[in-house]
């Protein structure tokens, strides 16, 4: 990407809170990844719980499986660690968190075309609090994704805060926000659509959900979350070695910066695990109206 262009997705990130890049990611490279996607899915065949990859939707059997997830694809297939620490990827992160960079975190979210399961409205950072916010999720469309098929919805300049209340009246974490609570205007919440191969970026803060798939075709996203080398999870212990196998640019190491930021930790919480466990929690859902 040349870097008048870079400069352009770097100001919509840094004003909107986040950016859509379109035909950064070349064909050959797609096609392996969406590739791998499929093998990894194909092994939902043999499964009748989720397993330490995949995450299954309720209603999954043997001969009709349903995937909500695949876990840290960066560990289950080489070509999406690669992909993490391309050019491609890393010139675009630097610009965002600077040159030091860990990838912190991966995951696949797959929804069924009949009504794959949504995403309510919330703030990464209040599931993953770190030392410092030098951090942004960049979004991979493994699969063309258009308004109808559950695409990832931002509400532009949300990144700026606060942080909401992700806790219910009884004070356990249930990953989603209160929109009418809030107040939080959804007019003109900005969906982020393209064909397969598009990526977006988004910010911590910025508030994101998405609808179930009614499209009647499959919609995989890639999550990547990156973060600078000295912000730190502030919730978990890291094993060190695989921790900083992680990294994708630059050095890392003990250095911690700590930066004044709003932290909520996730806890209490009745459900841990994934987010589709924290927001099953939930007693009013945005997107329950979608879904009936
Ligand atoms: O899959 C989606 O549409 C949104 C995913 C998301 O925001 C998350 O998993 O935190």
């Amino acid at each position: 990407m040349i870097d008048a262009d870079m400069e352009r997705h770097a100001t919509s990130y840094r004003e909107q809170g986040f950016a859509r890049i379109e035909g950064l990611v070349p064909p050959d490279l797609l096609r392996a990844m969406q590739q791998a996607t499929d093998r990894l899915m194909e092994t939902a065949r043999g499964l009748d719980a989720s397993d330490e990859v995949l995450e299954l939707d309720p209603g999954h059997t043997r001969d009709v499986p349903r995937i909500r997830r695949i876990k840290k694809p960066h560990r289950a297939d080489p070509v999406f660690f690669d992909f993490a620490k391309s050019k491609l990827v890393i010139d675009m992160v630097t610009k965002l968190v600077g040159p030091d960079i860990r990838l912190s975190h991966s995951k696949i979210n797959t929804k069924a075309g009949d009504g794959g399961s949504p995403i309510e409205w919330h703030q990464d950072w209040a599931f993953a609090p770190h030392t410092n916010m030098d951090m942004c999720i960049a979004a991979i469309m493994l699969d063309d994704c258009g308004p109808e098929n559950g695409p990832l919805m931002v509400v532009p300049g949300s990144h700026k805060g606060p942080l909401l209340e992700h806790h219910d009246e009884d004070g356990y974490f249930v990953g989603a926000i209160d929109i009418e609570r809030d107040g939080i205007d959804l007019s003109k919440a900005v969906a982020l659509t393209g064909p397969a191969g598009t990526i977006s970026l988004h910010h911590p803060m910025a508030i994101h959900g998405s609808a179930p798939n009614r499209s009647g075709r499959m919609r995989r996203m890639m999550f990547m979350e990156f973060a600078a080398a000295d912000a730190f999870p502030l919730f978990y212990g890291v094993e060190w070695d695989e921790y900083m196998s992680r990294m994708v640019a630059g050095q890392g190491g003990p250095a911690v910066r700590c930066a004044p930021v709003t932290i909520r930790q996730p806890f209490p919480t009745r459900a841990p695990g994934s987010i589709f466990e924290s927001q099953s929690q939930l007693k009013s859902r945005y997107f329950a109206q979608a879904m009936s």
